[in-house]
């Protein structure tokens, strides 16, 4: 058992729970005691077999023996018995955007609905437009949410699988025959979604590494096994390829299935120019003419034999970047260890899992100097938005909490609803009273391009928003984004000084890394956000660094690398005199 295997059947659970009716308190147990297995120091899965999980914050006594049943003997009864309730297909529905709970009892037991094909012809034949609560929308909805699934099955975001990558990872860096390890590709490139991962390894036993690969307790099936190179399909449905080199052609391997294809192409018809054939084995002249190419241990190697800079694997896209090497213009890419604080997030006074207390301790915990807090506004009152006066009321209890930090501080802000006309859902008089705001879409969002884009500029033409959160909307494989003009949302911004949200939620990761550079070019600051609902999930921060480096972030265009000082100047600045990047 992983950490990550416990924390899923805890979630399990409180799904299971809620499709029972249970009483939300306990459901929100559940939800609560996955995030702290997620999030917790130490080694939690040997506590849980020990029974040492007493005093852990956020884990009762009914999760305690729950969690210790579970690690130390690999099922929970209790857990067998509520889902043995439901068909086992019933839990592909949670994975349909707009599709709760509530809704999948009442398919569940009026239509007998247990499974997405199931669901697929109801919907098909009108028989779920017709159940009350439904009607023809919500029936169009859930096909289109379908019909997302279908066109995304073989797709899995970046976030969802890192877990995964790293316990195989893990295991493998054991093998006494493997010398060598990476895992390539999309992965390595830090694409938002990825097909498959692709393992790489250096050994004098390729055929046993192939073999020992198909046995790793994550394999479901295997699909290939050859003296070099072995695929496997995992549990959850994701294939993972094996290669198995030598140590001599490692760089060149590493290099060649990290991609993308077309950054291989455009390197390839470099080295062609220079007189070299480059592939997956080695970098070799093409003719008398040309020297034999510098030695070549690792990947920087054969970067700087073909007169580049080292390239980060983030930036492999053919999208500027062999020139940008050439020159040796390449951006020094913000790194995690750069980040000093972070915006939005939420806390149980909206829809989030902690307290505000509980979310400055694992921000103080993490290393952070800062915490701005953006719970929901009134408008979005499904995850119990703030009124004008919970949300003073928080802002004075966060001004207490100041005052018992050393060298610590929250900032108060509101992820404040853009409602359709582009005004917001608090007056100035109000939001002047805050230190920052996060304007965001939550609703409407099947306006026009036009529309929306006047609406979300109009929004940040108020001085009191500091910044646009989640700029599309978009939710990766489950919805797309909102029909928004983004070269003028940018422009915009740049205008307005409004900071633009890189959201780091995982399915989230918006704006996408594509527009990033230009909104650099245009002045435009960055602002990592993990949007958190949990403790746990403040350290997405780290997933969005990965997809700011893909933006060609560097340190000094995000606003959150900034010491609180700084913020605190920046923050008292009337927005349109703010400095967008520091001398
Ligand atoms: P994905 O679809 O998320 O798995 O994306 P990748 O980039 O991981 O693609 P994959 O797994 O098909 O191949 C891994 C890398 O191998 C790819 O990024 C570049 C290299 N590669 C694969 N096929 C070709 C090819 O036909 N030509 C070149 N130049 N490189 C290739
Ligand atoms: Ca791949
Ligand atoms: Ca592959
Ligand atoms: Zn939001």
């Amino acid at each position: 058992m992983t950490r990550e295997n416990l924390a899923e059947v805890l979630d399990e659970i409180a799904l299971l729970l809620e499709l029972k009716n249970e009483n939300p308190f306990k459901v929100r147990a559940y939800r609560q005691g996955a995030e702290t297995v997620r999030s917790h120091d130490g080694d939690i899965v040997q506590l849980a077999i020990d029974n040492q999980l007493d005093g852990i914050k956020g884990i009762g006594e009914a999760l305690r023996d729950k969690l210790h049943l579970l690690a130390s003997t690999g099922t929970l009864l209790y857990h067998q018995h509520l889902r043995a309730e439901f068909p086992p297909g019933i839990f592909d529905l949670f994975e349909l955007q707009g599709l709760g709970p509530k809704k999948i009892k009442t398919l569940h037991e009026t239509l007998g609905i247990d499974s997405i094909a199931a669901l697929k012809s109801a919907c098909l034949d009108g028989r779920v437009a017709a159940l009350t609560g439904f009607g023809a929308k919500t029936q169009a909805k859930i096909l289109e949410a379908i019909g997302l699934r279908e066109k995304f099955a073989d797709a899995f975001t970046l976030a969802a699988i890192s877990p995964l990558a790293g316990e195989i990872l893990d295991t493998l860096r054991l093998h006494p025959e493997i010398s060598q390890l990476a895992i390539a590709g999309s992965f390595r490139r830090s694409k938002e979604t990825v097909h498959d991962l692709d393992f790489l390894a250096a050994t004098k036993s390729p055929a046993l590494v192939c073999e020992d690969f198909t046995t790793l307790p994550q394999v479901a099936s295997v699909i290939a096994c050859g003296e070099t190179k072995a695929s496997i399909r995992l549990h959850n449905g994701l294939q993972c390829d094996l290669r198995a080199v030598s140590n001599d052609q490692f760089p060149f391997a590493l290099q060649y299935f990290t991609g993308s294809k077309e950054h291989n192409v455009a390197l390839r018809s470099l080295a062609l120019k220079q007189g070299y054939s480059l592939n997956e084995y080695g970098l070799t002249p093409t003719g008398d003419a040309t020297p034999p190419p510098p030695a070549i241990h690792e990947e920087v190697d054969l970067y700087h034999a073909l007169g580049l800079d080292f390239i980060p694997p983030e930036l492999r896209e053919n999208h500027g970047e062999i020139e940008a090497a050439a020159s040796h213009t390449l951006p020094r890419l913000i790194e995690l260890s750069h980040l000093r604080g972070t915006f939005h997030n939420h806390t149980t006074a909206s829809d989030g899992l902690h307290t505000l207390q509980a979310m400055a301790d694992e921000a103080i915990a993490m290393g952070l100097q800062y915490l701005g807090i953006a719970d929901h506004s009134k408008s979005t009152y499904q995850a119990n938005g703030l009124d004008e006066s919970r949300l003073l009321d928080q802002v004075a209890e966060i001004r207490r909490l100041n005052s018992t930090f050393d060298g610590f501080r929250l900032f108060a802000g509101s992820e404040v609803d853009i409602l359709k006309d582009g005004s917001l859902d608090f007056d100035d008089s109000i939001l002047s009273q805050l230190d920052y705001c996060v304007a965001s879409v939550h609703q409407f969002s099947n306006q026009t391009e036009d529309e929306m884009t006047r609406r979300i500029c109009r929004a940040m033409e108020n001085p009191h928003v500091t910044m646009l959160g989640h700029p599309t909307g978009r939710l990766l494989l489950k919805r797309d984004p909102y029909p928004v003009n983004l070269a003028k949302i940018i422009d915009c911004a740049a205008a307005t000084g409004t900071i633009i949200e890189l959201n780091c939620s995982p399915l989230r990761l918006d704006l996408d890394w594509r527009w990033w550079r230009r909104a650099r070019d245009l002045g435009v600051l960055c602002s990592i956000n993990p949007d958190a609902h949990s403790t746990a999930r403040l350290h997405h921060i780290g997933l969005g660094v990965r997809v700011a480096r893909k933006g060609w972030l560097r340190r000094e265009d995000v606003l959150n690398t900034r010491p609180t000082a700084e913020i605190e100047a920046f923050l008292r600045t009337p927005k349109h005199q703010r400095r967008p990047t520091q001398a």
